[in-house]
């Protein structure tokens, strides 16, 4: 079994009710077990073409049994169990699963980057990675400067 960390995300329907029924999804799934939760924010759009309502962003710590791209695989599963559809590029959506560390994996193609590279630019993800990893140490990875220089003006609690 290994640790990974997905990041949620949904600014589309109920969105609390998304991600609750993403985790339980996660926690179904083959050889895997949720262990922890972060807290829920709400977060303003980052990088997006259009105007779009608020995110709910989490984090989730798990360990499984399935490879990064199974993982990958079946996170794309539950969206699209969900209705998330993909219209263009960074649409507001019912649900999206990041796999963002998968610990002892390192590398990049072209449907999976490990470490995910946008983690360290982004608030809502950085802020409820914290709450899982307060050393601000997560599975190899030290965020703790880009953390303390980060504007996190946009990312509430929830
Ligand atoms: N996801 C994106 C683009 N922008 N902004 C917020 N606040 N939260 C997200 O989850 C998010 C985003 C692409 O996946
Ligand atoms: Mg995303
Ligand atoms: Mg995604």
């Amino acid at each position: 079994m290994r640790k990974a960390v997905l990041g949620l995300g949904c600014n589309l329907g109920d969105r609390q009710e998304n991600l609750n029924r993403a985790v339980r999804a996660l926690d179904h799934l083959p050889g895997t077990k949720v262990l922890q939760l972060s807290n829920l924010y709400e977060t303003e759009p980052f990088d997006v073409p259009d105007k779009q309502a608020d995110y709910l962003n989490q984090c989730v710590l798990l360990e499984t049994e399935l490879s990064p791209r199974a993982l990958l695989g079946a996170c794309l599963g539950i969206e699209a169990a969900m209705g998330r559809e993909r219209k263009t590029y960074h649409a507001a959506r019912v649900l999206d699963l990041d796999l963002l560390l998968y610990e002892g994996e390192y590398f990049a193609e072209k449907e999976l980057n490990l470490p995910h590279p946008g983690i360290l630019e982004r608030a809502f993800v950085l802020v409820p990675l914290a709450d899982l990893f307060p050393q601000k140490m997560a599975l190899g990875l030290d965020f703790s400067g880009v953390y303390d220089r980060l504007d996190k003006s946009g990312v509430q609690p929830f």
